[in-house]
């Protein structure tokens, strides 16, 4: 745990302390965690078990209709979809927030885009650890998969970030999904130029790889 992790509740009554619900096995979760981990701001962590149905239950129902993490609470508002979560949080903290305004809407087109194709490498790597399916099943997607880190490992083609020459919420939110990629067999070796880039953002103050930053309880989070 790269802060130091309190056990009270610091989350009653303050409108300013961010509270992330999320689960330690979800890439969705780790994408709003990395950036706050990255950008060294305190947080509450609410767990989530996804395993016993917590995500079912009214009361987080109530927060994300979806039955999904991740889930940012801020200044009473809820938001939901790990995108704009990072959005969000960008806006909000000024952090990972590309000075250039067509920089900030480009970061936001590749948020978008991740949610269209590089979620195929998180349903790839689901389909493998938690749930199995019919082999055509994963023929399907794992082309898909493939095709879009093969996209992102082309276009840090010269360059060392998605957007600009800073990384932003778009390597953020793209690597976060692609995070757990071993996991679904998908070796990371075969893309250098994606390797190359998730050993930048390891470089980075702060980072850490999702089993070693989401609790697996309920801690609050000071840098
Ligand atoms: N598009 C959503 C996807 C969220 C998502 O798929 N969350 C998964 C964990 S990674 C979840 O909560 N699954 C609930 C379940 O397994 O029942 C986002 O980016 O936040």
């Amino acid at each position: 745990m790269p802060w130091e992790a309190k056990n009270m509740r610091q989350d009653i009554g303050d409108p300013e302390r961010l509270v992330l619900h999320g689960s330690f096995t979800s890439s969705s979760s780790y994408k709003p965690m990395l950036f706050l981990a990255l950008a060294r701001l305190p947080f509450s962590f609410r767990t989530v078990n996804l395993k016993k149905g917590v995500q079912r239950e009214a009361a987080h129902l109530s927060l994300n209709r979806y039955a999904q993490v991740p889930v940012l609470e801020h200044r009473g508002l809820v938001i939901v979809q790990s995108n704009v979560i990072l959005d969000y949080l960008s806006r909000a903290t000024g952090h990972f927030q590309p000075a250039d305004e067509q920089d900030r809407w480009t970061a936001r087109e590749w948020l978008s885009w991740e949610a269209d194709a590089i979620t195929n490498v998180a349903k790839v790597r689901h389909y493998s650890r938690f749930r199995e399916v019919d082999p055509a099943v994963m023929a399907y997607f794992r082309p898909l998969a493939e095709a879009a880190i093969g996209f992102v490992d082309g276009a840090l083609e010269g360059r060392d970030w998605l957007v600009g020459d800073a990384p932003s919420i778009a390597d953020i939110g793209c690597w976060g999904r692609m995070v757990f990629m071993a996991e679904g067999g998908l070796e990371i070796a075969r893309w250098p130029r994606v390797e190359a880039w998730s050993h930048r953002l390891a470089a980075l103050p702060g980072f850490a790889l999702p089993y070693d930053l989401i609790p697996k309880k309920d801690t609050e989070i000071a840098p």
